[in-house]
């Protein structure tokens, strides 16, 4: 399982039609094709999507994934999750515990954003199939985005946690995503540098 997980987090595109100029179903498909390791449907902020129409786009996308076979991740909407059957689940530090989350979804992928030392003392990192680390770089797509941690925070949780599945996320893009890698992560989560592309191909080709 967790060679899978570290293998899965290569290249995670993460979004929602929030996040896109264009048809997300059409933005969603170029990325898949270009080679995506993994999507999160994260519907949310400013102009998001909510009760029907979210789950019509939310099963639009995960058909789009599964015939890629690509894994289909939700945030923090644990409702949609399991109405969908989705593969997993991305929480956050004031989404339900990850342990009551594992407890819910014994089968699934559980995600969990860590963003500093106090979240990581008080988190129960056992639950959990990966850590979502960051904001690494400083991003204007979350406007309520912590403080910018560096690729030092990267290192930090690859020292103490060697086994650990981690994908860094915030402000990456091709020109900055091999430091990344090159601090621990196994791969790098991105939204508006393949949503806002010109080209999603050589993008993804970049990561
Ligand atoms: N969590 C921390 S930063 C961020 C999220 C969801 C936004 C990342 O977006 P971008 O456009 O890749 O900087
Ligand atoms: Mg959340």
């Amino acid at each position: 399982m967790n060679d899978k997980v570290h293998q899965l987090l290569r290249k995670y595109f993460i979004m929602g039609s929030q996040d896109c100029p264009r048809d997300p179903r059409v933005i969603l498909a170029e990325a898949a094709e270009a080679g995506i390791t993994a999507f999160q449907f994260r519907e949310k902020g400013k102009g998001s999507l909510e009760g029907d129409e979210k789950r019509a786009l939310g099963k639009e996308l995960q058909h789009i994934c599964r015939s890629h076979h690509i894994p289909f991740i939700v945030n923090d909407d644990l409702h949609l999750a399991n109405e969908l059957d989705a593969d997993g689940i991305h929480i956050g530090q004031n989404d339900k515990p990850a342990e009551e989350v594992r407890r819910l979804f014994p089968d699934k992928l559980i995600g969990l954003s860590l963003s500093n030392e106090e979240e990581l003392s008080t988190s129960p990192l056992s639950f959990v199939d990966y850590i979502g680390a960051g904001p690494v770089f400083s991003t204007s797509t979350k406007s309520d985005a912590k403080r910018p941690v560096g690729t030092e925070w990267i290192s930090t949780l690859r020292e103490k946690h060697p086994a650990m599945p981690i994908v860094g996320i915030g402000g990456i893009s091709p020109a900055n995503a091999s430091s990344v890698i090159k601090a621990g992560a196994d791969g790098v989560s991105v939204i508006s540098a393949i949503t806002r592309a010109d080209n999603i191909a050589s993008v993804v080709d970049c990561l």
